[in-house]
């Protein structure tokens, strides 16, 4: 079994791949995002600390994280949220009443004045709970800042939201009157 600081910088290594970067790695993804998971093995399998690494480690990372970064299916394997690689669109839902987003301080001047952007990512990512934008903020700085999201007003005027896993939802771009800092 590997151990929690290998499983961190598995996670990290796996997102990047499956999120970002596939064609660096000769991974090729389908149109939803997923890939073999015996490929993905071998792809792995060519970092020095991850030699060893075995089908199951794979698959008990996934089923052990509660932001569910990952999903498996059969045989394959795919990253359920976080792409800047194009993907096909996930199908839109009603999300929750209020959602977060947890950011730095720095951005915060321009957010509240063009909206929250995907930047280079295929959606906006916003966090179920205020634990989670704070966990969110903090890969931005120590001191993050939280914005709360009137998601019901948002999607009653037609911005479209999906599900990207039970953590986190996702959204299209979201103007100003949609936030408020808190
Ligand atoms: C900021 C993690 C200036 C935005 C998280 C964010 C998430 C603006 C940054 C997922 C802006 C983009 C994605 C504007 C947005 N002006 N800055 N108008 N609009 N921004 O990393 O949402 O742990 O691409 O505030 O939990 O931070 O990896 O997006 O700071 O779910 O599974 O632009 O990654 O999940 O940064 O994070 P990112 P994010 P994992």
């Amino acid at each position: 079994m590997i151990d929690e600081y290998t499983s961190s910088s598995l996670s990290k290594r796996l997102s990047y791949i499956l999120r970002h970067n596939p064609d660096r790695f000769n991974v090729s993804l389908d149109k939803e995002g997923w890939t073999n998971i015996d490929g993905i093995l071998d792809t792995l399998h060519n970092f020095p600390d991850l030699i060893d690494l075995k089908k199951e480690d794979l698959l008990y990372l996934v089923s052990s994280q509660t932001k569910r970064r990952f999903q498996i299916s059969k045989n394959k394997i795919k990253a359920t949220y976080g792409h800047t690689v194009p993907i096909l669109k996930k199908n839109p839902m009603k999300p929750p009443d209020i959602l977060y987003h947890g950011t730095s301080p720095k951005f915060v001047k321009s957010i509240m004045n063009h909206g929250l952007l995907k930047m280079k990512r295929q959606y906006v990512h916003l966090s179920i709970d205020l634990d989670t934008a704070i966990e969110t903020g903090k890969r931005k700085d120590r001191n993050p800042i939280i914005i709360k999201v009137d998601s019901k007003i948002a999607y009653d005027e037609g911005i479209l939201f999906y599900k990207g896993s039970d953590k986190v939802w996702l959204s299209e771009n979201l103007l100003p009157n949609f936030l408020k800092i808190i």
